[in-house]
C-alpha cells in the first residue's frame, strides 16, 4: 500500500495563488447529495481565507435543490474588475441561462449555477461528441447521464468564456470533483482551453459496487476487468467517464490512501496527491460549553426514549448509554452488520456479568417507509400528556402549599396528595393506564415499504434482540435521517449526536466516511475502521488515538469473527468508564479536532494546485 510518498511539501501558498483564478466544480454545489456536499461546503472557509475573490464554485442549478442555499446576486456582472462575472455576461450574451450568486453557508462563497436541461436540444450532439471523441457511451435514456452529459458542456463553456477573459499571466485553475463534473475535462483538453485541470475521485464507482458485492473485493482488487465488472453492474458509461476524466486531468487525486488503489487497479492511474477531508472546526472558548450541550440534547434523547420504552417497562436513564451509527443504507458497506454482531456479544456480556446500566443503540438511516409507526407516535403524544397532566397538578399543588404553609400555625408539611383535585387524580390514572402495555417497545420506529427483506430487522430477529426486557442493549432502527421536523427527535442530526455517547462506524467500504469525524468535531468519541479512509489516516497519523477517544477495528487481513470481537471488546470497556471519566475522554476528543480542521489540511489542496500549474504548460 503506498504510503507517505503522498504526503506533500508544503506549498507556497502566495505563489500558486498570484495571478490565478481558482474555480471548483461539483455536482453538489447547493444540491446536496452525500459526503461531497459535506467536503465542498465545510472548506469554504479555509479556502475563501486564501484565496478571497479569485474563487467561484460550479454546479448544475436545480431550483428546488437550490432554495435556501443560494441568493441571487446579478450586481456582480456589472463590475467590470470581476472576471467570474464578465464570463457569466459573456454566456448569457450568448442565450445561455446561468446564474451568479452567493451560496448562503459559512464564508459565503461566490457561485455559478448552470442548468443542465436548457442543453436537452442539443443532447444528441454532445452524446455524439462524447462517443466520437472520447469514446464515451451513452444509454439511449438514463437520466442523471443525461443532465451529466448537458452539465459537462455547459461547463465547458462556461470554463472557455472565464479564460478568454483571464489575460496572462493570469492563469486559471479548474478543480472538478468526481465523474459528474470530470465528464468536461476530455472536451477541454482536446479544444485545448488554457485551464489546469484538477480532478478528484472520492470513491470509484466500480469500487463501490464490487465492494457491496464480494466478500472479498480487497483480494480480489487486482486482478478485475473493468470494463467486464463495469458491463456486469451495467454502469460502463459512468466508469468509463471517470477514467476519461481521470486520465485527462493534468493533475488526478483522491480522498484517501486506501481509495489510491482502487484508483491504480480499476482506473489505471496512479493519483498524484491524496487530499484527505477536513471540517470546518469551531471551538467554543470555554471547554464546559460544549459538555453542557452535551448534556441537554442528551435530556431530548431521554425524552425519546421514556416514550419508546416506558410505555412498556422502565429503566434507569442516568445509567444509560446512548450509541449510534449513521449513513447511507449499505448494510455490509458501512459496517451496520459488524455493529450488529457486536452488540448481541455486548448484550450477553453485559447479561452475565454484575453491570449495572443499559445501552440504547441508535441505527440511523435511509430506507423507503410508508410511514412512521403509529404506535410509536401514539406513545410519543400521550407521554406529552403525562408530561401535561404532571405540569397541571405541579402548579395546583404548588398554589395551595404556598397558601397553606402562609396561613398555617405549626411547622409541619401538610398531606400534598390533599391538595390535588380528583379530576387530575383521575386524568393522571387514566392517562397512564391507556399508555402502559404489555407489548415489547418496537425496535424499527417507521413501517418499511419491504419489512420482509431488511438486513438489520432480519439480523434483529435472528438474533433475538428484539428489545426484551431482559435485553440490556436496546435497539432503535429509525430509518430515516433525523431532522428538526420529525416528530420523534425533533432535533439537527449534529444536536443528535451531541446527545450521544459514542459512535460506532466499523465500515468495510469507506473512502473516507464523515460520519466519525463529525462525532470528533463535537467532542464524541467514535469507532472507524482500518478500512476507512478516516481510521486509515488516523492510525498512521494520530499516534495517541485511543487516548484521544478515536478507536480503529482492524478490519484488513481480519475475518468478520474477529473483527466483531475487537469491536465488542472496545464496547465493553466503552460501558464500564464511569461518568468521570467519559467526560474526560470527551474533553480529549474535543481537543484532538483540530487537526482536522481545513486550516491544517488545506495544504494537500494548495499542493495539487501548484502542480497542476506547473503541469498545465499554457504560460
Ligand atoms: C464519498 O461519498 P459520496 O458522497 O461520494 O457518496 P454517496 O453518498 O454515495 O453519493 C455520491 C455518489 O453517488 C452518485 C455518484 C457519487 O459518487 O456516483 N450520485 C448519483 O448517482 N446521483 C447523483 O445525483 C449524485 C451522485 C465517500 F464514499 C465517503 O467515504 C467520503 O467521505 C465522501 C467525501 O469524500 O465521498
Ligand atoms: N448525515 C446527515 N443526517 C443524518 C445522518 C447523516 O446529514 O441523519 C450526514 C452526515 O452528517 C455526513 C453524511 O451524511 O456528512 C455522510 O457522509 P459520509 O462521508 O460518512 O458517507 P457518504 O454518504 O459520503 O458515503
Ligand atoms: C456533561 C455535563 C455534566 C454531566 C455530564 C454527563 O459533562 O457538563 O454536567 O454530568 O455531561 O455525562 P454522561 O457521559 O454521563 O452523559
Amino acid at each position: 500500500m503506498p504510503t507517505s510518498s503522498f504526503v506533500p511539501a508544503p506549498a507556497s501558498v502566495a505563489a500558486t495563488v498570484a495571478d490565478t483564478l481558482l474555480v471548483e466544480v461539483a455536482w453538489e454545489v447547493c444540491n446536496q447529495v452525500g459526503g461531497i456536499y459535506t467536503v465542498i461546503r465545510s472548506k469554504v472557509p479555509a479556502t475563501r481565507q486564501v484565496w478571497g475573490g479569485q474563487y467561484c464554485l460550479l454546479g448544475p442549478y436545480f431550483p428546488q435543490q437550490a432554495q435556501g442555499e443560494f441568493e441571487p446576486d446579478d450586481e456582480q456582472l456589472t463590475s467590470s474588475d470581476d472576471p467570474f462575472g464578465r464570463a457569466v455576461a459573456a454566456m448569457r450574451a450568448l442565450g445561455y441561462s446561468v446564474q451568479l450568486g452567493t451560496w448562503l453557508v459559512t464564508g459565503r462563497p461566490r457561485v455559478v449555477l448552470i442548468d443542465p436541461f436548457q442543453a436537452y436540444p442539443r443532447l444528441d450532439a454532445i452524446k455524439a461528441d462524447l462517443w466520437e471523441h472520447h469514446g464515451l457511451p451513452m444509454p439511449a435514456a438514463d437520466d442523471l447521464l443525461h443532465q451529466v452529459a448537458a452539465f459537462g458542456e455547459l461547463a465547458k463553456v462556461f470554463l472557455q468564456l472565464l479564460a478568454a477573459e483571464t489575460a496572462p499571466p493570469q492563469r486559471l485553475i479548474a478543480h472538478f470533483h468526481e465523474w459528474m463534473t470530470g465528464v468536461a475535462i476530455p472536451a477541454l483538453r482536446r479544444e485545448q482551453v488554457p485551464v489546469h485541470l484538477v480532478f478528484t475521485t472520492h470513491a470509484t464507482l466500480l469500487g463501490r459496487y464490487l465492494a457491496m458485492n464480494d466478500p472479498n473485493f480487497y483480494d480480489h482488487l487486482m486482478q478485475v476487468d473493468w470494463l467486464a465488472e463495469a458491463r456486469r453492474f451495467n454502469i460502463e458509461a459512468a466508469v468509463t467517464m471517470e477514467r476519461a476524466a481521470a486520465h485527462g486531468a493534468h493533475v488526478f487525486t483522491t480522498v484517501s490512501e486506501l481509495t489510491v488503489r482502487e484508483c491504480i487497479y480499476l482506473l489505471d492511474r496512479i493519483p498524484d496527491a491524496v487530499l484527505p477531508n477536513g471540517l470546518n472546526i469551531e471551538r467554543f472558548v470555554a471547554l464546559h460549553e460544549f459538555q453542557n450541550l452535551h448534556q441537554q440534547y442528551k435530556a431530548k434523547i431521554h425524552e425519546f426514549v421514556m416514550a419508546h420504552f416506558f410505555q412498556s417497562y422502565s429503566f434507569d436513564l442516568d445509567k444509560t448509554l446512548y450509541l449510534f451509527t449513521s449513513g447511507r443504507y449499505e448494510y455490509h458497506n458501512k459496517g451496520f452488520d459488524l455493529t450488529l454482531e457486536a452488540l448481541a456479544r455486548l448484550n450477553y456480556r453485559l447479561q452475565q456479568s454484575g453491570l449495572e446500566g443499559n445501552v440504547v443503540m441508535f441505527f440511523i438511516t435511509k430506507r423507503p417507509f410508508t410511514s412512521i409507526n403509529p404506535q410509536v407516535l401514539q406513545s410519543r403524544a400521550v407521554l406529552e400528556e403525562v408530561r401535561e397532566t404532571c405540569e397541571a397538578i405541579e402548579r395546583q399543588v404548588g398554589e395551595r402549599l404556598f397558601y397553606a404553609a402562609a396561613a398555617s400555625d405549626d411547622n409541619r408539611l401538610p398531606d400534598l396528595s390533599t391538595m390535588v383535585d380528583d379530576y387530575w387524580r383521575l386524568r393522571y390514572r387514566r392517562t397512564l393506564q391507556s399508555w402502559k402495555t404489555s407489548a415489547l417497545p418496537p425496535v424499527i420506529t417507521h413501517n418499511l415499504v419491504d419489512d420482509q427483506n431488511d438486513d438489520i430487522l432480519d439480523f434483529l430477529r435472528r438474533a433475538d434482540l428484539v428489545n426484551n426486557q431482559h435485553d440490556r442493549v436496546k435497539i432503535v432502527y429509525h430509518p430515516d435521517f433525523v431532522s428538526p421536523t420529525s416528530p420523534l427527535f425533533g432535533m439537527e442530526y449534529g444536536q443528535f449526536v451531541r446527545g450521544c455517547h459514542l459512535g460506532v462506524f466499523p465500515s468495510y467500504y469507506e473512502p473516507w466516511g464523515y460520519t466519525p469525524l463529525e462525532c470528533v468535531a463535537r467532542g464524541v468519541p467514535a469507532i472507524t475502521s482500518d478500512l476507512s479512509g478516516f481510521g486509515d489516516y488516523v492510525l498512521q497519523n494520530v499516534p495517541a488515538h485511543i487516548e484521544q477517544g478515536i478507536f480503529v477495528v482492524h478490519r484488513q487481513e481480519k475475518s468478520f469473527d474477529e473483527a466483531a470481537e475487537e469491536l465488542t471488546d472496545m464496547l465493553w470497556e466503552f460501558v464500564q468508564l464511569n461518568r468521570r471519566e467519559r467526560i474526560m475522554q470527551r474533553n480529549n476528543v474535543e481537543s484532538s479536532a483540530e487537526m482536522f480542521d481545513w486550516k491544517n489540511l488545506r495544504v494537500y489542496y494548495d499542493h495539487a494546485y501548484q502542480l497542476a500549474l506547473e503541469r498545465g504548460g499554457f504560460t
